[in-house]
């Protein structure tokens, strides 16, 4: 019965991975590489939510991009960001951070507020109190993760990289609060 059972089963595993060992690992190496490309890249779900808490992937890129400029989140809920600069340029040329400020602040003032305040890593002192959140200023490769509660109002709340000029450049973006 056993011996049945081998004659029947093994041909059909053989069939079935076809493949040769060296085409294997060959497939697996490629497999590697693109998963390797994919992060470097735009994350697959920038914005999930988990358990109640919003996850953001967020990047920031040589290109002066964020890949997320504008998501939702519910008024109180908590939010979670993974922030990293995917980029390769060294930090004093080309670091990144994502400032969120609190409602009806001026995001272009703010900005040049902040790119006077170096020593801070270029979160102003004397505007800290127009923060809702903030992460490190990244160098390339680095990543910061914070987490803060979204605002019980709701409205649109801008956020920003407060590295000199590159809120200029388009690296900014809106969380809505509804
Ligand atoms: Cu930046």
């Amino acid at each position: 019965m056993k011996v049945f059972y081998f004659a029947l089963v093994l041909p059909l595993l053989f069939t079935a991975c076809g493949d040769s060992a060296s085409d294997l690992s060959q497939h697996d190496h490629d497999h590697k590489h693109l998963q390797a490309e994919a992060s470097e890249a735009l994350p697959i779900n920038p914005v999930s939510v988990i358990g109640g808490v919003t996850v953001l992937e967020m990047t920031g890129s040589d290109r002066m991009k964020y890949n997320l400029e504008a998501f939702s989140v519910p008024a109180g809920s908590l939010v979670k960001l993974n922030f990293r600069n995917v980029g390769k340029m060294p930090k004093a040329a080309m670091g990144h951070n994502v400032v969120f400020l609190k409602a009806g602040v001026d995001s272009g003032a703010f900005a040049t507020a902040a790119a006077a305040a170096r020593d801070s890593e270029y979160i102003p002192a004397q505007l800290v109190d127009q923060i809702l959140a903030y992460t490190k200023l990244l160098g390339p490769g680095e990543n910061d993760t914070i987490e803060f509660t979204a605002p019980a109002l709701s409205g649109d709340y801008e956020f920003l990289c407060s590295f000199p000029a590159h809120l200029f450049a388009g690296m900014r973006g809106v969380m809505t609060v509804e």
